[in-house]
């Protein structure tokens, strides 16, 4: 065990040079691993997927030269998958940035800041401080989060700002604030364990968190495992039930599933009667949803339904319903995700070991950034348009309280469409690389070209999206700097700095406060000094709410108990629970074992709407529906990252493949691995075909990965969460000619 000195990190409050950003160590501020013996271990969490891993990064000369997964973390027990093994690769690959660009050329900080401040100023002066706005991301630290959230809008006066948690996980923030009074995943992974029926609704965790899935398989319950998803995907092959629904049929079939529970006497009464709102106009809706109906619609047999809902129902099993984009990312997602919350709700599963409406979140940070962003929901979860909330924001921040906005920002793709009306001139997009991941890219990238200004802030100058900025903010990446995450299951873990950044390349906490100091708010942020000191701002936001955190005193104790899940409150003990539970679980805790909601009647609430057809269904000319996700455990979104070590392009594909149905190629005479077109109604693409029954006829699936997906998906939000629908497009396919 290391003991750790006090910290050390300093920060400058003085003029800004380029001698000072470039050789910060000069002046005696803190940039390199101080509190960390040289040649010892660090423990720290991976900064890819939301599962959280615990990493030991080994160091020889303070710096980690070394990545294996940490047998003591109780998320991930040893284990990583290969992104977390090739955790430090991506820092040493050539194209870092290492010094801020403008127009492309190289400039120095304090000329970069200078630009950034003026030409943001000017736009705010001639336009007003809403033609700017920033998008934001779920893979920085929640320091970070802080910092930027509150800079641009308390601080610079930005109104609008957005993350790509908004592709993401939007979805699942409005479903459970409408259904459950605030955005709170309610379990803990040895749900997975504890669970008789596991299912997974649009998920592949096999894929796309590998970790959970390890999780499951230490089940010794023997649990039926049920996927639904249209592909046979590894998930679904590891299953013992699988449901291959006809896409974006959820919600009629998860009615469906309630008829039937109701119908044959599945309904926890007294949780329903005692716990929730609703259920009685809830069950008159689903009245109409016959397993006629329900099978006609979805493409399964009645016998297939009456197996799933008597899986639910037979005897008292503990149930646990998982679900991920399959869901989120559909025409009316919130919906579909509520229908899995009234299964759950309906029969009294939630609260209790092996339960719970689940829903696993995406990027390493995706729930620090639901509670910290600032974007959607004000500090701490909590809403910009209550003035108690503002004026108590402001109080724990020590601001006054006229600089937070009564306004929630525009959302994402409204954002987008505000650009493309000439109402938003200046955009910084920090850690995402949308140019890639948005939805119907070709609009997209258009837009980009009425910004007035365009920053980008990120850890290589090659992105798709990075090689528009007008200005270009060059940051170290995970591993390089320290602060926490919030995993799936709300653990908040440490993530510590065990590398130096390439060149001038600065953290997003430094280049946030570099840019305070320039804006002329170096006195509004003198406590934001550090991270350690921003984690204490940001328990003070959580006082007294759900996720409140002030039990937390600082990164020691997070790093000294494997991470600490929200809520710990002041007082309260994080490891006091179950004398028999082993030690590497005693700060395992589920939400809601008492039934009460956070809702005003502390109720849970069901909520539902009819379905409707998607945003653009198949055609005579447009024969098939496109679906789109992970496509190996060793890729990772637009690929900046993976895409730099060489052991994870072994372990992917190194070619782009559409998989669609041997019958439905043989009808267009396309054999396995021809070349083929695929058209949508706004891009085509050539690419390799590969024929597999997993895949249903009259559907294909292409993984995100490829930069050129995004040009054929179509441009369709959920109305509540507006999250976008990319699992669902219309394309045709043809044989290539050449
Ligand atoms: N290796 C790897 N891991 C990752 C990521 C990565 O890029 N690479 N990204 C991370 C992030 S940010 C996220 S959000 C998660 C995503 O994790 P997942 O959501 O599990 O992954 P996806 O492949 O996007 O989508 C899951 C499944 O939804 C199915 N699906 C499509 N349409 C429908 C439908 O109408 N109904 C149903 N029921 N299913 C449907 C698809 O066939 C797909 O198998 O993964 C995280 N983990
Ligand atoms: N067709 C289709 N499209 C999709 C999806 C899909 O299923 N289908 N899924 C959607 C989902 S769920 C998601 S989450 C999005 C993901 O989409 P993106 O967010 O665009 O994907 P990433 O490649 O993870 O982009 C992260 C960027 O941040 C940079 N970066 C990494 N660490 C740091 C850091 O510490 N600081 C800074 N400043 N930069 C850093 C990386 O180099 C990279 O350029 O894609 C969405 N797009
Ligand atoms: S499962 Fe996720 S958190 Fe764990 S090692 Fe892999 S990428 Fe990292
Ligand atoms: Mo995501």
């Amino acid at each position: 065990m290391i003991t750790l000195p006090a910290p050390t990190f300093r920060e400058w409050t003085g003029p800004l040079t380029t001698d000072l950003v470039r050789e910060p160590s000069r002046f005696g501020l803190g940039q390199l691993p101080l509190r960390l013996q040289p040649n010892g271990t660090a423990k720290s969490i991976c900064g890819f997927c939301s599962t959280g891993c615990g990493l030991k990064l080994h160091l020889k000369d303070g710096i980690a030269i070394n990545a294996t997964p940490d047998p003591d973390y109780p998320v991930n027990l040893g284990t990583a998958c290969p992104k977390g093994w090739e955790a430090l690769t991506p820092l040493d690959a050539p194209d870092r940035a290492t010094t801020p660009l403008f127009n492309g050329q190289p400039v120095d900080w304090p000329n970069a800041m200078q630009i950034f401040c003026k030409r943001m100023k000017a736009v705010m002066a001639q336009h007003g401080p809403e033609s700017t706005a920033f998008i934001s991301t779920g893979q920085i630290m929640c320091e970070e989060m802080a910092f930027l959230g509150s800079l641009a809008k308390f601080g610079m006066g930005m109104i609008h700002g957005d993350g790509n948690t908004r592709q993401c996980m939007a979805t699942a923030v409005t479903a459970y604030k409408e259904s459950f009074g605030f955005d709170a995943p309610p379990f803990t992974y040895a749900d997975f364990e504890e669970s008789d029926v596991l299912v997974f609704i649009g998920a592949n965790p096999c894929i796309a968190h590998p970790i959970m899935w390890q999780r499951v398989l230490r089940n010794k319950r023997q649990p039926e495992i049920i996927v639904v998803d249209p592909r046979t995907t590894e998930t679904a092959m590891a299953a013992t039930q699988h449901y291959a629904i006809k896409p974006k049929s959820d919600l009629t079939l998860l009615y469906g599933i309630a008829h039937l529970l109701i119908r044959d006497g599945a309904v926890d009464t007294p949780f329903v009667t005692d716990h929730t709102t609703g259920f009685e106009e809830f069950a008159a809706f689903i009245q109409t949803y016959t397993p006629e109906h329900v099978a006609a619609e979805t493409g399964l047999s009645m016998e297939q339904l009456q197996h799933f809902a008597d899986t639910i129902r037979k005897g008292t099993p503990r149930v646990s319903f998982w679900w991920t984009m399959g869901v989120n990312q559909s025409h009316q997602a919130t919906r579909a995700a509520q229908a899995i919350i009234n299964l759950a709700l309906m029969t009294g599963n939630i609260g209790k070991p092996g339960t719970g409406a689940n829903s696993i979140t995406g990027q390493c940070n995706a729930m620090g950034s639901r509670l910290f962003s600032n974007t959607t929901n004000l500090m701490g979860g909590h809403d910009f348009k209550n003035a108690e909330h503002r004026g108590k924001i402001a109080a724990a921040m020590g601001f006054p309280v006229e600089t937070i906005p009564d306004q929630p920002s525009l959302a994402y793709d409204q954002i987008l469409e505000g650009i493309e009306s000439g109402k938003i001139k200046a955009l910084w997009i920090i850690a995402t690389n949308p140019s890639h991941s948005w939805i119907n890219q070709n609009r997209f990238n258009a837009l980009l070209g009425k910004l007035d200004f365009f920053v980008v802030q990120d850890m290589y100058a090659t992105t798709e999206t990075a090689q528009r900025a007008h200005l270009f903010l060059p940051a170290a990446a995970w591993g390089e700097k320290e602060g926490t995450f919030i995993n799936s299951e709300r653990r908040i873990g440490l993530s510590r700095q065990v590398r130096r950044a390439p060149g001038q390349a600065l953290s997003d906490f430094r280049i946030f406060r570099l840019i305070a100091q320039t804006w002329g708010l170096g006195d509004m942020f003198a406590e934001w000094i550090s991270p350690e000191a921003v984690f204490q701002v940001m328990k003070r936001c959580t006082q007294g709410q759900p996720c409140d955190i002030t039990g937390i005193q600082d990164y020691t104790m997070l790093e000294s108990r494997g991470g600490v899940q929200w809520p710990l409150k002041q007082q309260s003990d994080a490891g006091a629970h179950n004398p028999d539970t082993p030690p590497a679980f005693q700060t395992e805790r589920r939400l809601f074992a008492d039934g009460l909601f956070f809702t005003p009647d502390q109720r849970a609430r069901f909520i539902f709407d009819p379905p409707e057809t998607p945003a653009e269904p198949t055609d005579a000319e447009y024969p098939f529906v496109l679906l789109t996700g992970r496509g190996s455990s060793a890729q990772w979104h637009t690929e900046s990252r993976t895409s730099k070590s060489k052991v994870l392009r072994i372990l992917a594909p190194n070619e782009l493949f559409i998989e669609m149905h041997p019958e439905d190629a043989t009808s267009l005479q396309i054999r396995d691995n021809d070349f083929v077109i695929v058209t949508s109604r706004r891009a085509s693409l050539k690419t390799r075909a590969r024929l597999t029954p997993g895949v249903r006829r009259g559907q294909a699936f292409l993984p995100m990965h490829d930069a050129r997906v995004n040009q054929l998906t179509h441009w369709a939000m959920d109305p509540h969460s507006r999250q976008p629908s990319y699992k669902h497009c219309a394309i045709r396919v043809t044989l290539a000619r050449d």
